[in-house]
């Protein structure tokens, strides 16, 4: 690398939750010893996908819902880089949500933390998948009531096989907030595979849910029997506390599982960036290459 570059200030509106979710990735990097050279972020479309501006790493703004598909290329092509998306409920479970589906089958080794804010909040206040049925955004007028019920990506992550660690927590609760981001960079990082924190991120201007979370959120972590490593009975808590019209937050499921790099790189199958491009083997393989696209 020959040149560096300051990170640049976030462009959010004083108050948004996604400040707390930048403040908790610099630290989950910090405590863990991650060189700048080594964070890879891949951010998607929205406030939210602005967060790679405002730290030191390698960033990429991917296109809008492709986060996922995006980090794990890169993790099957470096698996030395801590890779860790993050974008929006819009992003990741609109756009996005066949991706994700996909990754929680394949597990990669992948951070992913996507800041839930219930609203396209970068196109001014249109419902999310996670927006509540009879919501309406608190700004703008025209923007039409929701019909739909809301998506609880949890229990989602819950259903599908190859899941390995799912979290959820609240820019309003920080140090819970950086243990979780913490753990997901360390379990993606140590080849468990993906890392999945759901942030509860509100944002001020068109859904300003504070007061209302802050009723509502439940701590699974200090919950006495709860067993984090048994998914069915995760499940069926989470149905019952969404019933009573709780957020449970906290280390929701943590189990085992392969990653996809471990299944599916090897010695014959060597990540990209891995190989040694000085190999003269190498060397004529690339000239030939080259040779070829010249017409
Ligand atoms: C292919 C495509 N479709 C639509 C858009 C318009 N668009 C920009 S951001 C966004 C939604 C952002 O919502 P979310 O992911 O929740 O991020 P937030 O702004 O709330 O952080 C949309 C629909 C786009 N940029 N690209
Ligand atoms: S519009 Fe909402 S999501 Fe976007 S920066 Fe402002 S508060 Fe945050
Ligand atoms: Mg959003």
């Amino acid at each position: 690398m020959t040149k560096t570059f300051t990170p640049s200030r976030p462009i959010w509106c004083a108050g948004c939750g996604d400040f707390g979710v930048l403040h908790a990735l610099i630290g989950g990097f910090e405590e863990l010893g991650i060189p700048e050279h080594e964070r890879f972020v891949v951010a998607g479309i929205g406030c939210s996908g602005t967060l790679q501006n405002n730290l030191s790493c390698y960033g990429y703004h991917t296109l809008h819902g492709r986060v996922l598909p995006t980090c794990t290329g890169a993790k099957l092509a470096n698996p030395e880089l801590t890779v860790v998306g993050v974008g929006g409920d819009g992003d990741g479970y609109a756009i996005g949500g066949g991706h994700l589906l996909h990754a929680f089958k394949r597990n990669p080794g992948v951070a992913y933390i996507v800041m839930n804010n219930g609203t396209y909040g970068l196109t001014k206040g249109q419902a999310s998948p996670t927006a509540p049925e009879g919501w309406q955004n608190s700004s703008s007028k025209g923007v039409a009531q929701n019909l739909e019920e809301d998506l609880d990506p949890i229990m989602f992550g819950l259903s599908i096989p190859g899941s390995t660690y799912l979290a959820r927590a609240y820019a309003g609760q920080p140090a819970q907030l950086q243990r979780l981001v913490t753990g997901a960079l360390e379990h993606s990082r140590h080849g468990h595979g993906m890392g999945y924190v759901e942030v509860l991120s509100p944002c001020v201007t068109y859904n300003d849910s504070y007061r209302d979370w802050r009723t509502r959120v439940y701590d699974i972590d200090s919950e006495d029997g709860y067993d984090s490593t048994n998914k069915s009975s995760a499940f069926s808590r989470m149905s019952e506390l969404r019933d009573e019209g709780r957020l449970p937050l906290g280390l929701i499921y943590k189990g085992t599982h392969p990653s996809l790099e471990a299944v599916s790189l090897s010695k014959k199958y060597k990540a990209p960036a891995l190989h040694d491009l000085e190999n003269e083997r190498f060397e004529s393989a690339f000239e030939e290459a080259l040779e070829s696209y010249i017409v």
